[in-house]
């Protein structure tokens, strides 16, 4: 990777560095509208602009934002990033439990939110949070319409803190992931260069959320920085999104295993021969999803893994060195190695941990756990990988207990503490059980008060419950009914057991 500069502002670097050549292409084109690099670049000014002069936003302050994927989101974006903010990007599906830890812990002070979303928003304790400005229902729209569409961006050091990724950990307790100015810069340098490879007319599409690091790099930041056209759904399902490949004739996607294996049964018959390059990632790619889209479309998914602590994708292969099976080689300008529990590498073919180090790290947010996952500049991550003797790297397990289901990573314990504050329950175990459709399935094991019958009502309650408490898609879709959970002589669930089928 070229040494970047000391002092850059990324919004500049991949939004206005377009403007010169590329001014009148598309750069967003979501189903409500379509914005030209020009047109983005004034919006992106206009709300930069209403921050600083209006809400008094300086440098370094945290700035909330809760959409789904659109054009308002991105311009939010790029217009904290290069007022010198930081961006804190949540997930649309987020109650104000979430949203309040996430807002207390990164010290937010302003939010911007599509109006569809903001009663959560307002519902969460967030202490310092000074200022919540709407679009969707005209407010930030008519605050723009009056201001001016030219900004000065911020003289940002290339290490300076733009980002802060919210990953639940094991514990279901959010961590902070910091990421600078550069590190935008190095993921579309390193991973989208040199694996990817996209052009100017690529339109880029997928279903991620812009608030998950893998759908801001494979939605927003690969294709600016080569001026190429992000194509933005707001309602992203399988079919939604294998019409919209068709409609926009998009040229790359990215994409969970899960969804690529839904597509399939559908994409017999239809035209999608302006699609080149899939990436899957979020999860790790069985085989059989590689051999069934690879037959259905002719196309060979290009599977990665990836983690917000890394910012983005660090394991991954260009198609013509895919190994179907594997995850693929170390990303270049990466380093990646498997290792034991003493933290020494194991012999190729064994498996281990996988840790890996390069030009992104990760830097968590006030948190003790940095000593535990970042070791002399190595970041250790939860999953078990043997490497071969080609250097390819194959996917054996997650090492800790998050359980990812079609693409979700879900903390058991987050999940245990939410069933846990309905009166019926006395106690609980959530672990993941293999499912072929999603992966894992999110499994509680439960054991009620006397008095209240285990019974399809009680599930149905149960999971509502869940869903009402913490963002729905991480409630049980299996309830197990018990008279007691298997503990330990100290008393600590023994989840291996849970697991048992
Ligand atoms: O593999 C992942 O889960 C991931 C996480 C963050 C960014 C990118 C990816 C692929």
């Amino acid at each position: 990777l070229l040494p970047y500069p000391e002092r850059l502002n990324c919004a500049v670097e991949l939004l206005d560095r377009n403007l010169a050549t590329r001014a009148d292409h598309p750069a967003i084109v979501t189903p409500a509208e379509t914005l030209t690099y020009g047109e983005l670049a004034a919006r992106v000014n206009r709300i930069a602009n209403v921050l600083v002069g209006e809400l008094g936003l300086v440098p370094g302050n945290r700035v909330l934002l809760r959409s789904a994927n659109n054009a308002w989101m991105v311009a939010a974006y790029f217009a904290v990033l290069k007022a010198g903010g930081i961006v804190v990007a949540t997930m649309p599906l987020l109650r104000a439990k979430e949203i309040g830890e996430i807002a207390r812990k990164a010290r937010i002070t302003h939010a911007l939110c599509d109006a569809r979303l903001v009663e959560e928003l307002q519902r969460a304790e967030a202490p310092e949070l000074r200022h919540i400005l709407t679009w969707g229902d005209g407010a930030l729209e008519a605050r723009c319409a009056a201001a001016s569409d030219a900004f000065t961006a911020h003289d940002s050091a290339a290490d300076e803190t733009c980002l802060i990724g919210f990953t639940s950990g094991t514990t279901g307790e959010p961590k902070g992931t910091m990421h600078f100015h550069r590190d935008m810069l190095a993921i579309c340098d390193a991973y989208s260069a040199q694996v990817l490879k996209p052009h100017a007319e690529d339109r880029f599409i997928g279903s991620p959320p812009l608030a998950f690091t893998f759908g801001l790099g494979g939605l927003v930041l690969f294709p600016f920085r080569v001026g190429a056209t992000a194509i933005l759904l707001e309602r992203a399902g399988p079919e939604d999104l294998l019409r919209a490949i068709i409609a926009h004739r998009a040229t790359i996607c990215f994409t969970a295993p899960t969804a690529y294996r839904a597509m399939a049964a559908h994409v017999a018959g239809q035209d999608i021969s302006a699609l080149r390059k899939c990436v899957s990632a979020g999860e790790s790619l069985p085989k059989p999803i590689f051999d069934l889209w690879q037959e259905k479309t002719g196309l060979k998914l290009m599977d990665g893994i990836g983690a917000t602590e890394m910012l983005h994708i660090f394991i991954a292969a260009p198609e013509e060195k895919i190994r179907p099976g594997s995850t693929g080689l170390v990303v270049p300008g990466y380093e990646a190695r498997v290792i034991d529990e003493a933290g020494r590498e194991v012999p190729r073919g064994t498996p281990g941990r996988l840790a890996v180090r390069g030009p992104t790290g990760c830097r968590y947010l006030a948190d003790a756990r940095q000593r535990k996952y970042v070791q002399d500049g190595w970041n250790i991550t939860g999953d078990t990988y043997i490497q071969d003797e080609d250097g390819y790297f194959w996917y054996q397990a997650r090492s800790d207990d998050m359980i990812i289901s079609s693409g979700y990573n879900i903390a058991g314990p987050e999940v245990e503490a939410a069933l846990l504050t309905h009166p019926a329950v006395r106690e609980c175990g959530v672990v993941g059980t293999p499912d072929a459709e999603r992966g894992m399935l999110v499994t509680a094991h439960v054991v009620l008060h006397d008095g209240f019958a285990p019974d399809d009502a009680m599930r149905l309650a149960l999971q509502e419950h869940v869903k009402a408490t913490i963002a729905p898609y991480k409630y049980p879709r299996r309830v197990v009914f018990a008279q007691s959970l298997p503990r330990t002589g100290t008393g600590k669930l023994q989840r291996f057991a849970l697991r048992q089928p």
